[in-house]
């Protein structure tokens, strides 16, 4: 096997995070990607920019990219009812994505997504904190990385955030304790979140918040039978390449989704 590695890269300003990126990169590419990395850090005029490059001492498991899609919403009222929608179909209670809107929309940002049990709503706590899991050693398969980028670009979707989105999420949703994710960014301008799921995919929810609103974070919903310990360590550090492009599926309604899925 080709050796590779995680390269990892964390900005910080007054203590708080402000840029971050991943990949799994052989050796000769880690000098490239270290360099894309510290320019996409110098972006955001950084007091501290950490780079982290490990060899990864087993071969990254191949998983295939969730498909995508982009809900047809317009207002951020009917994106949070469409994340209710869809949270409800995937049988996850009420009090469950209740407690994940109070646990996103709140001034307080953390750097990783807590873990919610789908079936109680409880936030799953580990020595007496609330569990919070930073999703690590993912990437792309070199060569689908350029393609995937044309494909999103074909769909207007050019920011690097929804290649890196789609990617976490698909790690995240590839976990057999997993029911589904929810995200929305804590950048105040970008205003497009998601849930994403085995079931329904990768589902784009432009609006889900308000444009200037500087609140954001992630929820990953468990299945109640699951141990917290081994998802928590197969989303830090199990390393996984991403080898097949997804089916895009441009805008959709949101029963045309939730339809599409329900037999
Ligand atoms: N693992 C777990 N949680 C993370 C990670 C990680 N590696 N990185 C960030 N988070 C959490 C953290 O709490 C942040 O506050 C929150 O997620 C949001 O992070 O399709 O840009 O980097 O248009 O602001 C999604 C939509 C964009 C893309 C997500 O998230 C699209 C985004 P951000
Ligand atoms: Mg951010």
């Amino acid at each position: 096997m080709t050796q590779l590695y995680s390269i990892r890269m964390r900005a910080e300003q007054q203590a708080l995070h402000v840029s971050g990126a991943e990949d799994i990169v052989s050796a000769q590419d880690i000098q490239a990607s270290a360099i894309s990395f510290i320019t996409r850090a110098l972006n955001h005029a950084p007091e501290k920019i950490v780079i982290t490059m490990e060899k990864l001492d087993t071969e990254p498991i191949r998983l295939p990219l969730l498909p995508l899609v982009t809900c047809n919403v317009k207002t951020t009222e009917s994106a949070h009812s469409a994340v209710r929608t869809l949270l409800s179909s995937l049988k996850i209670c009420d009090e469950a994505v209740d407690t994940a809107f109070s646990l996103i929309f709140n001034d307080r940002t953390v750097a990783g997504a807590y873990l919610i049990d789908a079936d109680s709503g409880q936030t799953l706590r580990l020595r007496n904190s609330k569990a919070i899991v930073r999703v690590s050693r993912f990437g792309l398969l070199d060569s689908i990385a350029e393609e995937l980028q044309d494909t999103l670009n074909k769909h207007g979707l050019t920011h690097h955030r929804v290649k890196e989105a789609l990617t976490l999420a698909s790690k995240v949703c590839s976990s057999d304790a997993v029911v589904a994710e929810l995200c929305v960014s804590d950048d105040p301008n970008y205003t497009t979140g998601y849930v994403a799921s085995k079931k329904f995919g990768y589902v784009r929810l432009p609006h889900i918040k308000k444009l200037g609103n500087p609140q954001g974070g992630r929820v990953v919903f468990l299945k109640n039978n699951a141990s917290l310990s081994i998802v928590i360590k197969f989303l830090e550090k199990t390393p996984v390449l991403f080898d097949t492009i997804p089916e895009m599926k441009g805008v959709m309604d949101l029963d045309e989704i939730t339809g599409s899925c329900n037999s």
